[in-house]
């Protein structure tokens, strides 16, 4: 879990940040590429395709290799499309149903692993891929991979393709060993609906995607003596362009007399990106934030004074495994600011950013 409180960490900065981002934005960056390298054109050899795979007899399993030599026969995205990389095919077939781990994370290329059940392209998504896992735990290079739970049932035969993204090879260390899955996380929300339309592949965010969407948009946050939460959704999708976006959420609100202390809890069932944002929309900015794990409730308190500000929610990255529809909880406890006779109509706020 990582928190800040920082003030106003400026959006340029988070946008140059190399590590998985902390930005506003809805569409995914682009990551900095590897060289490409070509495959040796070559005969086939042991371990190159599927019809002429490794075997793993049994678990737990490890094994080392280098796919340079290998071809290009296979390739899914998972988020990053158009690789070229030759990729080595390892099969197992349990004899029960198992929860497993499937891991490159030691390797030494920019690898990406993904498995077919039985044939060719039937990938179990959303967790039967992974390009980089910045879960792995010291690993020798950056974006190494890692499917770190996935059930495997019996009577199936389950290839394992080692690959890399774009044209990247190299040394690669595999891992597979059994593991127990966790239960699934499920956030029981109980309160106001956000109201958004849950994102689809080529949604536009014409409801609450702030400084995102064009024009600007937001939800509006209601003045409460008690808590008040918001049930609302996220989720990643492919926007219209093919480039992968996220489902983004603003909450505006506005402070006018007194500074204002209050405090935000977001409970998410995905990774979660969560902060206040000033600058609306000029230079939008965190004025602090924090990501929190699935089903993991964390809280953020601020004084926020004069002016007009933003509550963002939304996913903590691009990965494919966060469907749209992915539920999250936000609670808003102690903004109940002095609100004038002539109170300031959404309209008139809402004028004010588009
Ligand atoms: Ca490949
Ligand atoms: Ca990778
Ligand atoms: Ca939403
Ligand atoms: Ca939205």
């Amino acid at each position: 879990m990582m928190t800040a409180s920082v003030s106003a960490v400026a959006l340029i900065a988070v946008l140059a940040a190399t590590a998985p981002a902390v930005t506003l934005s809805a569409r995914a960056p682009e990551k900095p590429g590897g060289v490409a390298v070509s495959p040796p054109c070559g005969d086939r050899v042991e371990g190159d395709t599927i019809e002429e795979c490794w075997t793993i007899p049994s678990l737990p399993f490890f094994d080392t290799g280098n796919t340079c030599a290998y071809a290009n026969d296979y390739d899914e995205v998972c988020p990053y499309a158009g690789s070229t990389a030759p990729d080595v095919v390892y099969a197992y077939e349990p004899l029960y149903d198992m929860c497993v781990s499937i891991s490159l994370c030691d390797s030494y290329y920019d690898t990406k692993v993904y498995i077919y059940q039985d044939v060719v392209g039937n990938v179990p998504w959303p967790d039967g891929c992974n390009d980089d896992n910045y879960d792995c735990v010291d690993p020798p290079v950056n974006y190494t991979s890692w499917i770190d739970e996935i059930t495997l049932f019996a009577g199936h035969t389950y290839y394992v393709v080692v690959d890399g993204y774009g044209g990247e090879c190299g040394d690669y260390v595999l891992e597979v060993e059994e593991v127990e899955c966790t239960p699934p996380c499920d956030v029981i929300c109980v309160g106001v609906p956000e109201g958004e339309p849950t994102c689809y592949d080529g949604y536009e965010d014409h409801y609450n995607g702030g400084c995102n969407s064009t024009p600007h948009c937001f939800s509006i946050v209601f003045s409460s003596p008690d808590p008040i939460t918001y049930c609302g959704e996220s989720g990643v999708y492919e926007y219209s362009n093919g480039v992968t976006y996220r489902d983004t959420d603003w909450y505006m609100f506005s402070v006018w007399g007194e500074p204002v202390r209050f405090s935000i809890t977001v409970e998410a069932e995905f990774g979660v990106l969560f902060g206040f944002v000033d600058g609306l929309c000029d230079n939008p900015s965190f004025v602090s934030y924090s990501t929190t794990p699935e089903c993991t409730p964390h809280t953020i308190t601020e004084e926020l004074s004069y002016g007009t500000y933003a509550i963002f929610v939304s996913t903590d990255s691009w990965e494919p495994e966060y469907e749209c529809g992915i539920e999250y909880s936000l609670t808003i406890e102690g903004y109940s600011p002095f609100v004038p006779v002539d109170a300031m109509s959404w309209g008139r706020v809402k004028a004010l950013y588009q």
